[in-house]
């Protein structure tokens, strides 16, 4: 090897440049009698480093061999106190050398470290800081010496700052705290900071050392999901989940607030005739409408979807709620809404639910659903107004039960929960089953069953009964078919509202619904109670003409509860007669019943229509029914109605019990 090689680490150390100025290991072992072994080992160990020649062996300086040679004894000399001298030099030669190495590690890592690494005096002032300064401050080093954290907190930061400051004198240690800073050149900055508190040996504090990261994007990217999360995209205002966010931190405050609901009338005429474009356009304007005019409070304005908006008034009582409602109800009705060119669609209003917290409900839950309700009060009393809830009316209750039942029925509906059960109806005779009457149940989100006359009559109220009507004969013709009992002779009786049966719309889509499912129309019978058809006759007649011509056939459900029937009986055209169950069950104990239903039975037959017999109950009842000669009857003597999936089995044994 040339001797004159210039090496250079690496590292950009200088490495050996001139071999005369080196021992090798060989020589310094003979020099220092120290074994080859040991002076590899006490390299690698750092106790004695040696530099590398370009051909990578071990070169040591002659002046730091020479010196420890001079200092050492002759081998042969070498006693147990010379042996412990020349340790404890070589541990101190490791030391130095580990700490020279160390610090050069350690500086390197501060001074090029992206984190800024501080320390501060007892007061807080810094008194170093490396390089991130100026990414963080926007200002170098040195400029800052002396200076502190709070002097570029901003906003309300110094809030945040305090607590920083008594969290670590209390704990000694602060872990990611977040603050906030302006730089010198004014630019904001999000920092995470991990502090310690520097103790002397009185445990004084006598200074603070930490790291800080600028970590202004992480936070800006959690802030804008967080935004995100909490507001409608369309009008940007926060949303429900934010509205039940700010409600919950208001009832947990434990002042009271309120709450009110707005939600803009007729907007679907809107949406329906200009189009969800113009629709959308609308709620936006009026969103900003609202906005501006809660300006002048202080409160919060969310969009809760559709036409819906929400105001939030946290620390606010009846006056004051009501004040902003009644502002609401002038901003929304002297808004000017103009769609692209077209001419302004004015008279728009709103109708204001208001509930007061705690006094209406004191968990979020309870407290929506009443300003929910206080809203379609107002809605019901006319529109373009705003309603304080109220415990005690009547009307808030009546409201209550149909909105919390319209909500019930349209998620049964739309989680598919109307479960069909039938009931047979036998010929008296032989008790034998030869049709089914169809009875809807709902079942409860935790799987109960909810019978009729929980929902039927709130249903009718609501109209939601003809989608009820419609779901269950498509449930029943889909049952047929998938158990091929079309075509059979089999009826299937169907209870049906009058509500449904007067909407000329819902017949229209009645009627192509049978079209469309090939089902034979003469296996269903549809039952219209008495007291309905009587109401309105002439469309109740048409209908039946309609399904009639089509093949259906029509009984005339709970004969004998409403009056003058027999007068009318001829122009129903029904084809059965079902006898109120009210003067079957005790039939065998009532004695005027019996000339009734005697009556009754007499007539029927005489127009050729046939009679059903309601809750036949006991033997002695079904006996009295043959003697009358009365053709088919239904009750829990012959069977209970059972769910129509498991149904199979025909006979009478019914350990089903569904009442
Ligand atoms: O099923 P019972 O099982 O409790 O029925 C109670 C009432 O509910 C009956 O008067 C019946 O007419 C009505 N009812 C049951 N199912 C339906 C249905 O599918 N549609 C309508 N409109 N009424 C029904
Ligand atoms: O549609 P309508 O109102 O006819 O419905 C018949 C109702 O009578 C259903 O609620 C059904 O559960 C119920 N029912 C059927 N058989 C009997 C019975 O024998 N006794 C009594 N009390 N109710 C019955
Ligand atoms: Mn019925």
């Amino acid at each position: 090897m040339d001797k004159n090689d210039v090496i250079t680490e690496q590292s950009g150390r200088a490495g050996v440049s001139d071999e005369s100025l080196y021992y090798s290991i060989q020589e310094v072992s003979e020099k220092l009698a120290i074994p080859i072994q040991k002076l590899r080992r006490w390299d690698q160990d750092d106790v004695l480093k040696a530099q590398r020649s370009l051909g990578g062996h071990r070169r040591y300086t002659k002046e730091l061999i020479d010196r420890l040679a001079a200092q050492s004894i002759s081998p042969d000399k070498t006693s147990k106190e010379l042996a412990t001298i020349k340790k404890s030099l070589a541990e101190k030669q490791r030391i130095i050398q580990l700490l020279l190495e160390s610090e050069h590690r350690y500086r390197d890592l501060v001074e090029t470290s992206h984190d800024l690494v501080w320390t501060t005096d007892s007061q807080g002032r810094f008194t170093y800081l490396n390089n991130a300064a100026r990414e963080i401050f926007g200002l170098p080093p040195r400029d800052l010496s002396g200076r502190c954290f709070f002097d570029f907190e901003a906003g309300n930061a110094h809030i945040s700052n305090r607590r920083f400051l008594a969290l670590l004198k209390r704990g000694g240690e602060v872990k990611n705290f977040l603050t906030h800073v302006v730089t010198a050149r004014g630019e904001d900055r999000w920092i995470g900071i991990n502090a310690r508190v520097l103790l002397d040996d009185n445990r004084e504090m006598t200074g603070i050392r930490g790291t800080a990261r600028d970590i202004t994007e992480q936070h800006n990217t959690a802030r804008r999901i967080e935004h995100l999360a909490m507001h409608d995209t369309l009008t940007d205002l926060p949303n429900r989940i934010a509205l039940q966010k700010k409600i919950k931190e208001g009832i947990e405050s434990g002042t009271p607030g309120a709450v009110l609901f707005l939600d803009i009338d007729h907007f679907k005429y809107v949406n329906d005739n200009f189009g969800h474009h113009t629709g959308d356009q609308m709620i936006k304007g009026v969103g900003s409408a609202l906005r501006g005019m809660m300006r002048g409070f202080s409160g919060e304005l969310f969009r809760l979807g559709g036409d819906e908006f929400a105001i939030h008034l946290p620390g606010s009582l009846r006056q004051d709620a009501i004040r902003v409602a009644e502002r609401a109800l002038e901003t929304v009705l002297h808004y000017r809404f103009q769609p692209n060119g077209d001419k302004g669609i004015s008279n728009l209003s709103t109708s204001i639910g208001i509930a007061l917290y705690p006094f209406h409900g004191a968990d979020i839950t309870g407290l929506l659903s009443n300003v929910d309700i206080a809203m379609y009060q107002a809605k019901e009393h006319g529109r373009n107004r705003y309603v304080l809830f109220d415990q005690g009316s009547d009307n808030m209750r009546s409201t209550h039960k149909r909105v919390h039942w319209a909500k019930k029925l349209r998620d049964a509906i739309d989680d598919d929960r109307l479960v069909l059960y039938s009931q047979p109806v036998v010929r008296l005779t032989d008790q034998k089953p030869v049709h089914h009457e169809i009875l809807l149940r709902i079942r409860d989100d935790d799987g109960k069953i909810i019978m009729p006359d929980n929902f039927i009559e709130i249903a009718e109220s609501l109209g939601l009964i003809r989608e009820l009507d419609m779901r269950v004969v498509e449930k029943l013709l889909l049952y047929m078919h998938q158990n091929n009992l079309m075509g059979k002779k089999l009826r299937y009786f169907v209870n049906l509202s009058r509500v449904s049966i007067s909407d000329q719309n819902w017949i229209k889509r009645f009627i192509s619904m049978l079209s469309i499912s090939k089902a034979d129309p003469s296996q269903l019978v549809f039952e219209i109670t008495e007291t309905a058809a009587m109401s309105e006759i002439d469309v109740t007649l048409s209908f039946i003409r309609k399904l009639k011509d089509m093949g259906s056939r029509f009984a005339l459900d709970d004969f004998g509860a409403g009056f003058s029937s027999f007068y009318y009986l001829k122009r129903f055209e029904v084809d059965y007669l079902k006898i109120d169950g009210s003067f079957i069950r005790d039939l065998a104990v009532e004695e005027s019943n019996q000339v009734f239903v005697k009556a009754l039975n007499d007539v029927a037959k005489g127009m050729h229509k046939q009679v059903i017999a309601e809750w036949v109950e006991t033997p002695e009842v079904l006996k009295l029914l043959q003697d009358m000669g009365a053709q088919y009857g239904q009750g829990y003597l012959f069977r209970q109605p059972m769910p129509l999936d498991g149904n199979q089995d025909y006979g009478l044994a019914g350990s089903f019990s569904t009442a």
